[in-house]
């Protein structure tokens, strides 16, 4: 088996992206892709087989496919988006994942973005936000228990998903911005606390051995090598401008054909 990265190209129009958090930008959409490119080709030396899926001029958040599925090794959930402009990012994406999972979708009134869901082990914690709502989480909640996971709701403020505000960087370790999420959500788990000049420093990847993580926040990046964890630094501040960070472009998960009929 081998562990696969879903991308989706930067689209040119991103600079019309949704914002929630951030003033708009300019956003230089060749500098966008050249990052986005650096990005994927951090993900290959990482171990992962690249899947990647066309952008679209008409989609300008496409490339953030964290936001449309969950990835579970035993299913795909498949989100529906909160930004009614995001909804039609699903069908390229629930088509790539089809071979893999079976797949399960977030039906309306719920809403549901990938970003607010974080998997430790069998507990899944989901943020609720401006974009997931009480259905959204409940939907879940009955897919995944069946699987033997548990879905745990958590309070955030001042950002747009749980995960601007908490990622895994090891087996049982969080990084966390204590001002966007309490760590007292995540009673267990060790947490390492962005510094504090570094407030969206909570974002990180981790793939396989490593932590795929933005440059610019040097100070959080030492506190998480001093932890003995590989970093690799990439640059994706063009898309930062449009709110995404490391996790939002990426599905990464182990990989295998499904069986025909499985
Ligand atoms: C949005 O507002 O939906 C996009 N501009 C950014 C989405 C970032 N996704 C993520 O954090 N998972």
């Amino acid at each position: 088996m081998s562990t696969l990265a879903i991308t989706r190209e930067v689209s040119p129009s991103v600079g019309r992206c949704e914002l929630t958090h951030l003033e708009r930008q300019e956003i230089d959409a060749g500098r966008a892709i050249a990052q986005h490119r650096q990005y994927a080709r951090r993900l290959v030396e990482a171990g992962c087989r690249p899947f990647t899926l066309p952008g679209d001029p008409d989609l300008p958040d496409c490339v953030f496919v964290e936001d449309i599925a969950v990835v579970f090794d035993e299913v795909a959930i498949v989100t529906r988006p909160g930004a009614v402009s995001r909804r039609a990012e699903i069908p390229v994406v629930r088509a790539a994942l089809e071979p893999f999972r079976p797949l399960r979708q977030i039906r309306a009134p719920g809403r549901l973005d990938g970003g607010d869901v974080l998997t430790v082990g069998r507990t899944v914690y989901v943020g609720r936000s401006t974009r997931t709502n009480a259905s959204g989480i409940e939907q879940l909640e009955r897919l995944l228990e069946p699987l033997d996971y548990r879905v745990k709701p958590v309070e955030i403020r001042s950002c747009l998903h749980l995960k601007s505000a908490v990622s895994l960087v090891a087996e049982e370790t969080l990084l966390l911005q204590p001002e966007w999420v309490s760590p007292e959500a995540f009673a267990g788990l060790e947490a390492i606390e962005v510094a504090a000049a570094e407030p969206h420093g909570a974002n990180a990847l981790r793939v396989l051995d490593r932590v795929i993580y933005p440059s610019g926040f040097e100070r959080t990046r030492e506190r998480l090598e001093a932890r003995g964890i590989e970093v690799v630094a990439v640059d994706l501040s063009e898309l930062a401008k449009a709110e995404g960070g490391v996790t939002c472009c990426s599905l990464v998960f182990e990989g295998a054909r499904r069986q025909r009929g499985a």
